[in-house]
């Protein structure tokens, strides 16, 4: 937001819906967070938000909220993304708002969702309500960067990982077969948090072969992702903890193989478009979001398709003289976090979506 603009009353009341919205960050994926506000003579006498994935919607929430039902009919529900139209676990909010009689609303973005798509703004409109679309359209989308890249680019939100020393490597020489480490605890617990953010991880075959990872998360509370590792010719020993059964994996590779309990060997051409195959397969999956951990060369071939979202970037102090030179990304630094012992870079990719999404 522009902060030497004066905020108009749509943008103060999107913004408190944006506010409720993320309280429901734990409940609501993989739905949208979503918040709603009722707004009668100036006064807001109703609030909601989406709690948790199956239950209420925020404008159900929000209407049940307002004590005096008979003011609905001259106010106006502002809320954060498109009202749906549809049967899905709930029925659609847009039938709920022309059933009150609320005469206007005011949306932040619209739903990409195949099954809404502009028809929640379609059927208020036939109803003959007053609708305006768009406001704080980035910041709404912002909020739900995940499953508005998932809906409308139909590939999961990639967000890009790495830690390089000073002198620009991001792998080490590990004499005596050690890795030397260039995370601190504080930013090893970051990652983690990331991890749970993410609905897979991914990993190339060198970065699994050299530290052996375990891909869970540890160092923060939440989720375990699907753990995906790529293995085009099968190499990763059997008794490498990827392999090891406690947590559903899968294994890219080329060769025929029959799957474990919760191993699944997925057989893909390692053409160019293997990236691609592999995003599609995540999206028919429903994986909104994945983390990529490296190495160089898989974290270099997803900058080089363009097929990022966010990528940060831990810059140690730590001087390696060589190893492998840490993947470059062409993109504006949009900020730089100072919490932690050593900086982290985060860029977002503006080619793919557009600011922040
Ligand atoms: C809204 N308000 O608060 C949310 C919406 O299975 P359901 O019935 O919960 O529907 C899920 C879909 O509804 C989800 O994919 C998204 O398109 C929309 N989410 N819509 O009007 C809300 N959370
Ligand atoms: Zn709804």
């Amino acid at each position: 937001m522009n902060k030497n603009k004066t905020i108009t009353e749509e943008e103060k009341y999107i913004s408190r819906c944006i506010q409720l919205a993320r309280q429901g960050m734990t409940g609501a994926p993989p739905n949208p967070m979503v918040g709603a506000v009722i707004v009668y003579n100036g006064k807001i006498i109703g609030e909601g938000f989406h709690r948790k994935c199956g239950e209420a919607h925020a404008e159900v929430n929000a209407i049940n909220s307002v004590r005096n039902q008979s003011q609905l009919k001259k106010s106006t529900i502002y809320v954060s993304l498109e009202p749906c139209s549809h049967y899905g676990k709930t029925p659609p909010c847009a039938d709920l708002i022309i059933e009150k009689g609320i005469p206007n609303v005011v949306i932040g973005c619209k739903d990409p969702f195949a099954k809404v798509a502009g028809r929640g703004i379609k059927k208020l409109r036939d109803a003959g309500i007053n609708v305006t679309v768009g406001i704080l359209e980035q910041e709404c989308c912002k909020l739900n960067k995940r499953f508005i890249t998932f809906h409308s680019c139909k590939r999961p939100y990639i967000v890009l990982k790495w830690a390089e020393s000073v002198d620009g490597f991001i792998d080490v020489k590990r004499s005596g077969g050690k890795p030397a480490i260039l995370s601190s605890p504080l930013t090893s617990m970051l990652v983690h948090k990331r991890r749970a953010e993410a609905d897979a991880i991914i990993v190339g075959t060198k970065t699994a072969l050299l530290d052996n990872p375990t891909l869970n998360v540890r160092h923060w509370y939440g989720n375990n992702p699907l753990r995906v590792v790529i293995d085009r010719t099968l190499k990763i020993p059997d008794h490498f903890h990827l392999l090891q059964n406690d947590l559903p994996t899968w294994v890219i590779t080329e060769k025929e193989h029959a799957d474990s309990s919760i191993t699944t060997y997925k057989k893909i051409d390692f053409t160019d478009e293997l990236l691609p195959q592999l995003l599609t397969e995540l999206h028919k999956n429903n994986i909104q979001s994945i983390l990529v951990e490296g190495g160089a060369t898989l974290l270099q071939s997803f900058i080089n398709k363009k097929l990022w979202d966010e990528a940060f970037v831990e810059k140690t102090t730590i001087s390696l003289n060589e190893g492998v030179k840490a993947p470059h990304i062409d993109a504006i630094v949009y900020s730089v976090d100072e919490h932690f012992s050593t900086p982290i870079w985060h860029y977002f990719n503006e080619n793919e979506t557009s600011e922040g999404i």
